[in-house]
């Protein structure tokens, strides 16, 4: 591995962090107050073998502060794992939006981005079938900008009153706290079924996004329709998207599955390592804008957050691009104490009325204070703005801040009326004034309620491997649902998506065939299907079986045009230590049969070498055997061809054999094209 990237040290918030590491290598223990300590590992007793005394000040203080290290994990998006990096806009957005970040193409502006899983608790497994969530802070001269995204475009619910009512549903149940990170249980398919506007999001549950490859494959999605609001005062209706440079992929089901056993921290692990290879995340942002003249143009409600703005009618223009390049130093300190909200804007950035945008506004700040403990976590470095901030607030647990001075109210005279209000023309933020009139009410608009259309539209717009994917995961998920009527309606339910799915989803769980009626929607969204994606092999790792004897002279070769093609491999053997070619070449062993597993590589390189016992020939079958069940490439040269002949692989997709140039490039392409569907898999 290179050096261990940095970032830029140059931006602010690098500079501002910088500021609070600290590194305690080479230095005297000492307690909190700064007094050098003589003993670390025996308290103070009275006698050798008596009582431990009150006054050991040292192990107070340790105990103490061990018993206070937790604090609430979060109520939902509790496990993730972030980094930071770097955003820069392609060019000037003044048209639409003043936000100052978003117009100069030579400024980058420093973020910190936290991906999570939504409904597992902090140390459940990756890669379970779960929404993810993408949240970005950008740490702007105008404050905190944060945007707080899903991998998903559509929410389960319309108005944030429901939210604790779909977290309540999906979480474990409370009687007996199973199961963990999992929707696959009763109350959550009972809220489906009595809650249809769902019905879209579900979709996506049940589709292959649901079981990303790698967090650096996935999409982000502001779900909501928020406002660019431009120096003029103008405003436009605007959609936010996150697009990974390297495409939009996914796991199988049996493969997320056996690696939540095998790593669970395997999204985790593929980011941080990404990054400390120097290979750098990137995803461009996308806008969709719709002007204010066109809110009421289309067959849905924009300001409905289970509805997309079809990519084919709203096209998504690139304005940006976001790097990650600097793993954090401290888990807790960084990814855990990080404090986002929707409501983190900055001028040129405003909401719309939607019901659960409105609803989020409120439940973020209000979260951070249990979990973080007080009103002043603001100023905890990761969340700390960048640029001076100055207010009347005062006091609070953990104040850092010395505010000096009597005066903390306004008006006043005594500090000449200051810290005063920015006006608009000095950055002040000024809400957008639109224009409302109603009378207050508690009932939803009628544009809000086609619940079964655009789910129709996902489906129309699968290939044929994703609805199959969304057949299967319908029938696991509602399999594990005890109560037959709760079966039922969601079966029922999703035949107004479409009736064909539907009774196939019925027939593996022993239900009613549906009778629906399904939706007349024929319209599909190419952009929808991950077979539309970027395909590159570069990010993937593939694993390399090798054996003593190995043809050394040209699998270094090959090994060296894999890495130039942006492929790193790990070498796998029947021991650690070494393996020896037929020239005396060694290669380090990274893994044995024992210590990794085939789920855990975008595809299998088998080579092989003399003499291998049948140990070692039938722990790499397995190898080969699961890779192909998983659709996933898999090269073979010299003996390692024998492993293909024998299972009566060769001549499918995505199997490649050989050793010369020609090999690593159709085995490159063939890792590229992610998995090879067209495989007859039994
Ligand atoms: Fe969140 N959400 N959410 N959410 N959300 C939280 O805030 C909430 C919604 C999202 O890495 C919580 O700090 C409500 C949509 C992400 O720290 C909480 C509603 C989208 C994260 C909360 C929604 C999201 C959160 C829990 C419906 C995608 C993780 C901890 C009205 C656009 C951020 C926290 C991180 C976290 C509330 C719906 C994304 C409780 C009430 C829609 C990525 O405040």
């Amino acid at each position: 591995m290179s050096e261990k990237p940095i970032g830029n040290k140059n931006n602010k918030k690098h500079q501002q962090l910088e500021q609070f590491r600290v590194n305690d290598a080479n230095k005297k223990l000492t307690t909190n107050q700064g007094l050098k300590v003589s003993e670390d590992g025996v308290s103070l007793t009275a006698g050798r073998r008596g009582p431990t005394l009150m006054e050991d000040f040292h192990f107070r203080e340790k105990m103490t502060h061990f018993d206070h290290e937790r604090i609430p994990e979060r109520v939902v998006h509790a496990r993730g794992t972030a980094a930071h990096g770097e955003f820069e806009v392609y060019e000037s957005m003044k048209p639409y939006t003043k936000a100052k970040f978003l117009q100069d193409p030579n400024v980058k502006t420093p973020v910190f981005v936290r991906f999570s899983t939504v409904v597992g608790f902090r140390g459940s497994a990756d890669t379970v079938r779960d929404v993810r969530g993408f949240a970005t802070k950008f740490y702007t001269d105008e404050g905190n900008y944060d945007l707080v995204t899903n991998n998903m475009p559509v929410f389960f619910i319309q108005d944030g009153m429901k939210f604790p009512d779909i977290v309540h549903a999906i979480k474990p149940e409370p009687h007996n706290e199973i199961p963990q990170a999992s929707g696959a249980h009763d109350t959550f398919w009972d809220f489906v079924a009595n809650n249809q506007e769902s019905a879209h999001q579900v979709m996506w549950l049940m589709s292959p996004r649901a079981i990303p490859r790698s967090y650096r494959m996935m999409q982000g999605f502001g779900i909501h329709a928020f406002r660019f609001v431009n120096d003029g005062g103008k405003a436009h209706f605007v959609k936010f998207h996150w697009i990974p440079k390297l495409g939009v992929h996914s796991l199988v089901w049996d493969e997320a599955q056996k690696i939540a056993g095998k790593n669970p921290d395997f999204n985790r692990q593929d980011l941080y390592d990404a990054i400390e290879m120097g290979n750098f995340p990137e995803f461009e942002l996308g806008v969709q804008i719709i002007e204010e003249k066109d809110e009421f143009a289309f067959d849905f409600d924009i300001l409905d957050s289970t509805k997309i703005w079809p990519e084919e009618d709203v096209p998504v223009k690139i304005i940006g691009k976001l790097t990650l390049n600097r793993n954090v130093d401290n888990f807790f300190a960084e990814t855990e104490q990080v404090a986002f909200h929707p409501g983190h804007v900055v001028p040129g950035i405003d909401f719309t009325n939607d019901p659960l945008l409105q609803g989020r506004l409120f439940s973020y700040t209000d979260t951070q204070l249990i979990r973080l403990g007080g009103p002043n976590f603001h100023e905890i470095p990761i969340n700390k703005a960048v640029c001076p901030f100055h207010n009347n607030q005062r006091d609070g647990y953990h104040r850092q801040t010395i505010n000096v001075g009597k005066v903390a109210y306004h008006n006043n005279s005594l500090a000449a009326n200051t810290p005063a209000p920015a006006t608009e023309e000095e950055g002040g933020f000024v809400h957008y004034q639109e224009k409302v009139e109603g009378s207050i009410v508690q009932s939803r608009s009628e544009s809000f309620s086609d619940h079964f259309s655009q789910p129709k539209l996902f489906w129309n717009s699968m290939s044929p491997n994703e609805k199959q994917h969304i057949i299967d995961a319908f029938s696991f998920e509602v399999g594990h649902v005890k109560d037959k009527k709760v079966r039922q309606q969601v079966v029922d339910m999703f035949a107004n998506v479409d009736l064909n799915m539907a009774t196939k989803i019925a027939y593996n769980l022993g239900a009613t065939p549906p009778t629906g009626k399904e939706s007349t929607v024929t319209k599909a969204s190419p952009a929808l299907s991950q077979e539309n994606t970027i395909k590159t092999a570069v990010g993937r790792k593939i694993g390399v079986i090798l054996h003593n004897g190995f043809h050394d002279a040209e699998v270094k070769d090959i090994l060296q045009g894999l890495n130039l093609a942006g492929v790193a491999y790990e070498i796998i053997s029947g021991k650690q230590g070494v393996v020896t070619g037929k020239n005396n070449v060694d290669l380090m062993v990274d893994h044995t049969f024992t210590t990794t597993d085939p789920v855990l590589y975008d595809g299998i390189y088998i080579i092989g070498g003399d003499d291998i016992d049948n140990t070692f020939y039938n722990k790499a079958n397995y190898f080969v055997k699961e890779a192909f069940k998983h659709y996933k490439p898999i090269g073979a040269s010299f003996d390692g061809v024998k492993w293909l002949e024998e299972n009566s692989m060769l001549g499918n997709p995505g199997i490649v054999e050989g050793n010369g140039n020609t090999f690593v490039e159709t085995f490159v392409q063939a890792i590229a094209e992610h998995r090879h569907w067209d495989r007859k898999v039994v």
